[in-house]
């Protein structure tokens, strides 16, 4: 059985903290065009995708933090990217920062969203693993202030029937807990999208830096593999505003190849003819998780080692 999907990733080289939204979805726009030209079913277009990557920064002004967020998605300056996707008749995934009136209070989340191919939001996702700090971290020549500017996502990590198939979103720190791909493949994820914004100097430690792009690599790798799913990541890359932003976007598929790989830190297109059912070869083999995983023993092996972990 085959069912394939001609699946993209639109990576964005950087963006100005002075470009508009209007000319940041102009680049997105072009990108989609080229992947419609490609036979693009579905696009993924990176983590907080309409602006440049303000958590680097220590904001206070509060109507400053808020004009990188978006009210209303799509708004007035986004609505063409929908509008050329549903002419194009082509999906995407989109990371924003969402600003939401929830609960009797405004929220802060990092959000991605999946729009189908007639310009319909099929699905909402909330960035839970948010990296760094609150404060800035003294001595560090670069912050990341994640944990400064959103509140962690409350949707959980859903997935939706969309693309003939089962998908699933993330966003960017996500990709490198394993309880993120396994709690999607758990509920049968044959694809998971994401998109990110990763410097080079994350923690500030050489020796863990230098492997930025390996363990970012490995990481998706790992997750295609171990829960028998496409993963297709975009990256937001480049020299941004002082900041040098890994690209190596990529495909990978269930087997954890790599099919598809930016070779540039700017704006390129990657594409690849993906086969869902190649993940359900894996699902029905050695990751049949009906068959294979025994959680009702984990918790006795930890507690046999005296771990102080609670499962
Ligand atoms: N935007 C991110 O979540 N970036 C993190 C870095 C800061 C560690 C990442 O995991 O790539």
């Amino acid at each position: 059985m085959s069912r394939f999907i001609n699946l993209a990733c639109a990576q964005m080289g950087p963006i100005a903290r002075t470009d508009s939204r209007t000319v940041v979805v102009r680049r997105q726009i072009a990108l989609l065009r080229e992947a419609k030209s490609r036979g693009a079913d579905f696009v993924v277009f990176p983590e907080l995708a309409f602006t440049t990557f303000f958590p680097r920064w220590l904001l206070s002004d509060q109507a400053e933090i808020d004009s990188f967020f978006e009210r209303d998605m799509p708004g007035p300056e986004t609505q063409p990217l929908f509008d050329a996707a549903k002419d194009l008749g082509i999906g995407f995934y989109i990371g924003y920062a969402e600003l939401a009136e929830e609960e009797g209070h405004t929220r802060h989340f990092n959000t991605a969203i999946i729009v189908d191919s007639k310009g319909g939001i099929v699905g909402k996702y909330r960035k839970i693993h948010l990296p760094g700090h609150a404060e800035p971290v003294e001595g560090r020549a670069s912050q990341h202030l994640e944990k400064r500017y959103f509140e962690p996502g409350n949707l959980g990590f859903p997935v939706w029937r969309t693309l003939d198939g089962i998908v699933g979103m993330c966003i960017c720190n996500d990709r490198r807990w394993p309880e993120t791909y396994r709690v999607m493949a758990l509920q049968g994820a044959e694809l998971v999208c994401v998109g990110y914004n990763t410097p080079d100097d994350h923690t500030g430690v050489f020796d863990f830096d230098q492997f930025t792009g390996f363990h970012h690599q490995l990481s998706l790798q790992a997750g295609a593999y171990q829960n028998a799913t496409w993963v297709a990541a975009a990256a937001k890359s480049g020299f941004e505003e002082g900041s040098n932003m890994i690209g190596l976007s990529m495909i990978v598929a269930p087997s954890g190849q790599i099919v598809a790989m930016a070779s540039s830190t700017g704006d390129e297109l990657i594409s690849a003819r993906c086969d869902l059912d190649m993940g359900t070869l894996y699902k029905r083999t050695i990751f049949d998780f009906a068959r294979h995983r025994e959680p009702s023993h984990y918790g006795l092996i930890v507690e046999r080692k005296g771990a102080v972990v609670e499962v």
